[in-house]
């Protein structure tokens, strides 16, 4: 057993596999719920697509729960997502779903890596690709890069369809908005579960040519309500955003 070789199994199977993913159909920012189940529908329904993630730990908000109690709340418009990616969970009381939330960082990880999805952790996107006004990729650095502040340049991808799952800062849709192209983002306004959750999938789509937008990302972009432990609404974003893309993409 040579430690050159360990390197070189290494080297070869993750730039293999950033290689095969610098042109993709989607490439989704932010490995949280929304994200994850966008991808997992996206590559079970033939996409090539790639998450990139800044943190080292995929799961975006899920893994703490509330409070860091880690169950998470899912009513009942959601619960066919929880089955179909074979999430468990008990019945509460009004409509309402309790599920654990490690359980549900890793299953929805796990399955949407098996559906297909490439996951880049610590990989931080930095900007975006913008050709004839409309998104046309994403600009990729090193987390560690970005933390120390070096002067690195970064890579690029090109994908067809960009998915902004960065959550409560939707920091992909900031970059349109530094360069002028959408013309504000209000942020999420109070908490008020049960309009954050239906809104959240509403303003779930495309938000300008190329760019979508999920989850907590689609409600700050709306200015629409913060809504807590609760995640139906992530779970159906994710799917809806899925979707309408494939649709596209036909
Ligand atoms: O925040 P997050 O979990 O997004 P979400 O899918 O779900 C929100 C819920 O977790 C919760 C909630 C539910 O009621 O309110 O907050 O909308 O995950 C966002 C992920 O995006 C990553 C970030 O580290 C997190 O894992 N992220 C943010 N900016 C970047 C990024 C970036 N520039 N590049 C790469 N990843």
């Amino acid at each position: 057993m040579r430690e050159a070789e360990i390197s070189r199994a290494i080297v070869e199977a993750y730039f293999n596999d950033l290689l095969e993913s610098l042109s993709l159909d989607v490439a989704i920012v932010g490995a949280g719920p929304s994200g994850m189940v966008a991808g997992y529908y996206l590559a079970k329904n033939g996409a090539k697509v790639a998450i990139f993630e800044k943190k080292l730990s995929i799961g975006g908000g899920i893994w703490g729960g509330a409070m860091g109690f880690n169950r998470v709340v899912v009513q009942e418009e959601a619960r066919e997502i929880l089955d179909e990616f074979g999430i468990g969970y008990r019945p509460f009381r009004d409509g309402l779903y309790v599920a654990d939330a490690i359980e549900m960082a890793t299953t929805l990880a796990s399955r949407a890596v098996k559906a297909g999805v490439k996951v880049f952790n610590m990989v931080e996107v930095e900007d975006l690709v913008v050709k004839e006004n409309r998104v046309a990729g994403i600009v990729i650095n090193w987390t560690p890069v970005k933390m120390t502040g070096l002067h690195v340049d970064p890579l690029t991808v090109e994908a067809r369809f960009v998915v902004d799952s960065t959550g409560h800062g939707a920091q992909i849709s900031g970059h349109l908005l530094k360069r002028g192209l959408i013309e504000r983002i209000p942020g999420e306004g109070p908490m008020w579960a049960e309009k954050g959750e239906e809104l959240t999938v509403k303003h779930t789509g495309e938000a300008f040519p190329g760019l979508y937008v999920t989850g907590m990302a689609a409600n700050a972009l709306a200015g629409a309500p913060r809504m807590g432990p609760i995640f139906g609404g992530m779970l159906l974003s994710g799917r809806k955003a899925a979707f309408e893309i494939l649709e596209k993409l036909r």
